[in-house]
């Protein structure tokens, strides 16, 4: 709204011109996200904590996470609103690809806190029945990728990092695969989300990388350079991007060790969604796999750990996803979190690299 303000003002007063730059607005999307996270957390863990919103722990976990018991959920709302709020105001809400980015991320929001209230009202950690949930995150998901399949021009081609030459069409094949890719990011980074600050480190790191993915695939000239898939418009997602940091790093204020907050799935839901309908958008989906590595990681170990043990009967790690692995084997909660923060920003310098090396 803001974006368009200044057009009128523009004409008065020379100045206003400024918003007409992404970079300017995406900075601007951030501070005001930040400004949001940062001052409406301590309302919003008071608010939660006088209803008494707090987290149920299993029982069959970690016995560190027994001390965590009552700690305010849901946090993710605040993420969401952060996000929406600072994405209207200075992001082109006339651009399908920002309206996409959030009808995906709103509306996997709205899938998470249906979970998450069931989880809160029935007092025990059973939400949602997991086939209504993924139905409920299928629907999102199919509704923007058959919304980007009718964009005119919108390529239903594949790329591949570092193999520059190859590019598959999927044709209407394109939407199966968007809706794998959203429902698949959203799903990952909430397995990720088991300890304090852990989903939303990467999510920060993946997130401002895929703003410099969306600003040079947005930019003609930029895009030719790196020999990348060009797509005209989807440089305003670099704005939306921004305020997801910035939107995760008001949060993370709360929810470092010791968290003060949980995100709940209303925030690893709509976030992971994000990612991945910004990577679809893009047209950097495999990228993904990269720059979201530590989501990748924790998916892959759920995965192993449950077929070998349908398989073998035996188990692969002490404890999947692999974070808990590792908190078994004695690492403390911090080291995880911040190893697991330092090789999310590995994976999202090798993915960056990856536009040079095609
Ligand atoms: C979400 N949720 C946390 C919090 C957060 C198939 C199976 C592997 C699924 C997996 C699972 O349910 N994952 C989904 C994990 C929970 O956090 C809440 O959930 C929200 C995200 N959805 O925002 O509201 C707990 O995580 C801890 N936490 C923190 N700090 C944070 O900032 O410490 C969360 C956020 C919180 C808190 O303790 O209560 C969760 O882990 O439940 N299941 C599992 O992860 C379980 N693994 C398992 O059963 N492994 C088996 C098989 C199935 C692979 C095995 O290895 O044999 C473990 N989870 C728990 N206990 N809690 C095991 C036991």
């Amino acid at each position: 709204m803001l974006y368009y303000l200044s057009f009128l003002l523009a004409s008065s007063y020379s100045g206003f011109n400024v918003f007409r730059y992404i970079t300017f607005r995406a900075a601007m999307a951030a501070l005001m996200a930040l400004m949001i996270s940062f001052l409406l957390g301590p309302w919003l863990i008071r608010v939660l904590t006088e209803k008494q919103i707090g987290q149920q722990i299993r029982d069959d976990g970690p016995a560190s996470h027994a001390t965590k018991a009552g700690t305010p959920t849901m946090g993710g709302a605040l993420i969401l609103l952060a996000l929406l709020i600072s994405t209207l105001m200075l992001a082109d809400i006339a651009n399908r690809y920002v309206l996409l980015a959030l009808i995906a991320t709103v509306g996997s929001g709205v899938v998470g806190f249906a979970d998450d209230y069931l989880k809160l009202t029935r007092k025990n950690s059973k939400g949602l029945p997991p086939g209504a949930k993924l139905l409920g995150q299928l629907l999102v998901a199919l509704v923007v990728a058959v919304a980007l399949y009718n964009i005119p021009k919108f390529s239903t081609e594949i790329a591949f990092p570092f193999i520059k030459t190859l590019r598959v069409n999927l044709d209407i094949f394109y939407i199966p695969f968007a809706m794998l890719v959203i429902v698949g990011a959203s799903n990952a980074v909430n397995l990720t989300d088991g300890l304090d600050g852990l989903a939303i480190g990467p999510v920060m790191v993946a997130a401002g990388t895929y703003a410099v993915v969306a600003y040079v695939t947005g930019h003609l000239k930029l895009a030719e350079y790196l020999q990348i898939p060009y797509v005209a418009g989807v440089g305003e997602l670099t704005v939306f991007c921004a305020a997801v940091v910035a939107a995760g790093l008001g949060f993370l204020w709360y929810n470092a060790y010791p968290a003060q907050m949980f995100m709940g799935d209303v925030g690893s839901l709509s976030l992971g969604a994000a990612l991945g309908v910004v990577a679809v958008m893009t047209k950097n989906e495999i990228l993904l796999i990269i720059i979201g590595g530590v989501f990748v990681i924790e998916a892959l170990s759920v995965i192993f750990q449950v077929a070998s043990y349908k398989i073998r009967r035996k188990r692969v790690f002490l404890m999947a996803p692999i974070h808990h692995h590792y908190e078994l084997k004695g690492w403390k909660e911090p080291q995880i979190i911040v190893r697991f923060w330092i090789l999310s920003i590995i994976f999202a310098v090798i993915g960056l690299s990856t536009l040079k090396l095609r």
